[in-house]
């Protein structure tokens, strides 16, 4: 498989909202992200994000509770690094910007931006903008402006330095995925050389501190008041590059040395090298749609810019493109973007996990905040790991969050069998959170059956609260008992004594199985369907079908609890149980499902399309499962929810790749045999992709009529591999 030359270019490009083009154009490398601000323009309140830089303030509740998360954690906005300001030797200054062109090469990292300048007083100039963040480098973002002369032939005087940024105004928005804006950290800047500045941030409640540097490449260049002459009509080059030091490091490097070592050219190369190794392991190729392809290609490509990959720092649901949802990690995490790690690149799965399990001391307070002696409870969203939800009913009450992360150890630890990470944390995470399932669920008798439920509780659905025994929920629940018990055996099987630094016996195993045997799933015998919860089939249905587009999502429009009152739902909840529990209905009652739960269901949530997606793909509805997969695709590139601009949709973006991949190549593992079926829809002449199971690299690939599945590289894979229902030999091409 070759590797195409994709580049993500807008038509039209002047014409987009800046907002919206700073999220599309970000560059990151899951330690910082930089927005692609108008160099000139700038952007007052966020360019640069550093994953896990985030300062705290006070929650004032108007009526606070026990147990309320007490504090915000807030991404900090830090400066713009883009920012460039050019005046001509009168001291006119270029104001207007106008973006002419944009060019992100997904193969290379490299972005490429022209823009056309101008002074009130009509004087103009090019300006081009080449821009690279270090992906092996991690530390370092550069930048190479060309300027050349449009009607202005005269001196210019350029400078560039890391401006201390301004105190922004609290968003007055009601929209609650927008960020809150972190009050200003203590900032200091002083210029070492005249081509090189230093810059300290410190915030003021965590005393968490970063330094950066920025430094002139071009040679006698001073970053303040460069003459360049234009008067030669040639264009003329100036080339800066900024560390950006880590959370908390120690001011020890020596950035004049380390600057001259990562060139702009060296820059490039680090980032080329990374993006190779990305493609080689999960190149997607969707053939017979361009538009499609580059959209994946995109989507993948994002993702890997997104995570933070020092196990200290995890993946924000808005990724280091916007400061939207206040850089918080979810459950997205889990669910939707790490099987696109756990199945290309499973070192960084585990440094994924590795962020969960260093949080559980807090996630054990957090649990006892709520009464429950015993176990843990991850936060709804986070960054340090304590809960920074203030609504609980959509936050602490979406408890499903610590299954999803029992439930993301077990798939890692199915395809790695890494027993290593199973004893130092994986099994530590799961018996905590079944230990939390114990305490907070509780015994309900109903006629001779004995059932252990759930009960007020918030599943996926965010327009559903408080409710009793969520499907989803319960199921998920159910699936971490047995998880613990399963492990428990992988661990015994290691070391007979192996289960003693636990606290854990035989016997407790028992007392799991015996929870997972009785987690009551509720299901209606009069629509022979799973039931979301207790009470929602009960409600009267929203009415959708009188609803104009203004009205959505419904969560800008109506109070709570007019949404939660009704039978509407945001997202995927029980259908999201089904896709990861195949084997739990028949074709039949899925089918029965997903048409009821699609006619209920807005879709406000950027988590729901992809699900829907896979989903009819799996009912052999190819056609339907192409039509969410577009929109699933090309999500952000559309602006489908509207608000790109805050920030890309991290999850969604994992779930494109899903839809491709669980969806149209029916992917599953199961017992030790890992399945793909043929679901190709008619729209895509030929798929094909790579991923990395245990050591070997298989690349797929399916036509309407052919479903091939090869080692690429590393060893033939000892686990079974079925294609459409039949066993098959892998063969290994060389
Ligand atoms: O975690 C999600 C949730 O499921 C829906 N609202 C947005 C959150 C962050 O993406």
């Amino acid at each position: 498989m070759t590797i195409k030359n994709y580049h993500l270019t807008l038509r039209d490009v002047a014409s987009h909202d800046a907002e919206y083009l700073e999220t599309v154009f970000s560059l990151a490398n899951g330690h910082f992200g930089v927005r692609a601000n108008d160099p000139i323009m700038g952007n007052p309140i966020t360019g640069t994000l550093i994953n896990g830089f985030y300062e705290t303030s006070p929650i004032t509740y108007g009526e606070a509770g026990i147990g309320y998360a007490q504090h915000h954690q807030t991404i900090l906005n830090l400066p713009d690094l883009r920012h460039l300001t050019i005046l001509t030797e009168h001291g006119h200054r270029f104001t207007k910007s106008r973006r002419t062109t944009a060019n992100l090469d997904l193969t290379s990292g490299l972005l490429t931006e022209k823009y056309t300048l101008e002074t009130m007083q009509g004087e103009s100039i090019y300006l081009g903008v080449q821009s690279v963040i270090g992906q092996g480098q991690q530390n370092f973002w550069a930048v190479s402006y060309t300027i050349t002369p449009e009607n202005y032939q005269g001196i210019l005087v350029v400078s560039k330095s890391i401006a201390v940024p301004a105190e922004a105004e609290e968003l007055k928005s009601a929209d609650p995925r927008k960020s809150r804006i972190a009050g200003l950290p203590e900032c200091e800047s002083d210029f070492i050389t005249q081509d090189l500045q230093r810059y300290h941030v410190k915030t003021r409640r965590t005393q968490e501190s970063v330094t950066m540097y920025l430094g002139s490449l071009t040679p006698n260049c001073s970053l303040l008041r460069q003459p360049v002459d234009l008067s030669d009509g040639r264009p003329h080059v100036l080339e800066y590059e900024v560390y950006v030091g880590d959370v908390g490091e120690q001011n020890t490097i020596d950035p004049a040395a380390t600057f001259l070592v990562n060139s702009w050219v060296g820059l490039q190369k680090d980032s080329r090298d990374f993006w190779d190794d990305v493609w080689d392991r999960s190149e997607v190729t969707v053939s017979g749609n361009d538009e499609l392809n580059l959209a994946i290609y995109y989507n993948v490509f994002q993702l890997n810019q997104a995570a933070g990959r020092d196990g200290r720092t995890n993946i924000a649901a808005k990724g280091l493109s916007g400061s939207g949802y206040e850089g918080h990690y979810f459950w997205d995490t889990e669910m939707y973007m790490l099987p696109y790690f756990i199945y290309t690149n499973q070192p960084m799965a585990r440094q994924l996990l590795f962020y969960r399990f260093q949080t559980l001391p807090q996630a054990r307070m957090r649990a006892r905040a709520l009464g429950v002696d015993n176990g843990a409870l991850f936060a709804w969203r986070t960054i340090n790991g304590e809960e920074a939800s203030p609504y609980f009913p959509a936050g602490t009450a979406q408890y499903h969050i610590d299954a999803d992360i029992a439930y993301a150890v077990g798939r890692y630890y199915e395809i790695t069998r890494d027993l290593d990470f199973i004893i130092q944390c994986g099994f530590e995470m799961v018996l905590e959170t079944a230990r939390f399932w114990e305490n907070f669920g509780s015994w309900n008798q109903v006629d001779t059956t004995s059932r252990f439920e759930f009960h007020t509780v918030t599943g996926p659905d965010e327009y559903t609260a408080l409710v009793n025994n969520n499907y989803y929920t319960n199921r998920l629940a159910k699936h971490n008992f047995n998880l613990v018990v399963s492990l428990a055996h992988e661990i015994l099987a290691d070391d007979p004594n192996g289960l003693e630094p636990f606290g854990l016996s035989e016997a407790d195993l028992d007392v799991f199985s015996n929870l997972a045997d009785h987690v009551y799933l509720p299901y209606s015998r009069e629509l022979r369907i799973n039931e979301q919860d207790d009470s929602f089939l009960n409600k009267p249905r929203w009415p959708l079908s009188k609803s104009t587009p203004e009205n959505f999502p419904l969560l800008l429009h109506y109070h709570p609890l007019t949404i939660y009152r009704y039978q509407v739902s945001k997202q995927a909840d029980t259908l999201l149980a089904d896709y990861l529990f195949p084997e739990d209905l028949s074709l039949d009652q899925l089918k029965r499902e997903y048409r009821y739960y699609e006619g209920v269901t807005t879709h406000d949530s950027s988590l729901s399309r992809s699900i829907f997606s896979i989903l009819a793909a799996r009912m052999d509805d190819p056609e339907k499962a192409y039509r969410y997969f577009m929109d699933t695709a090309r999500m952000d590139l559309v602006n489908l929810q509207k608000n790109t601009a805050d920030g890309l949709h991290l999850a969604n973006l994992g779930g494109s790749w899903l839809a491709l991949v669980a969806g149209f190549s029916g992917f599953y593992v199961q017992d030790e045999v890992v399945h793909f079926n043929n679901h190709l829809p008619q729209e895509i002449s030929e798929l094909t992709y790579r991923m990395k199971i245990a050591e070997s690299v298989l690349e797929i690939s399916l036509t309407a009529t052919t479903t091939n599945v090869t080692v690429i590289s590393g060893p033939i894979p000892t686990y079974g591999v079925s294609v459409n229902g039949e066993m098959i030999s892998l063969v290994k091409v060389s």
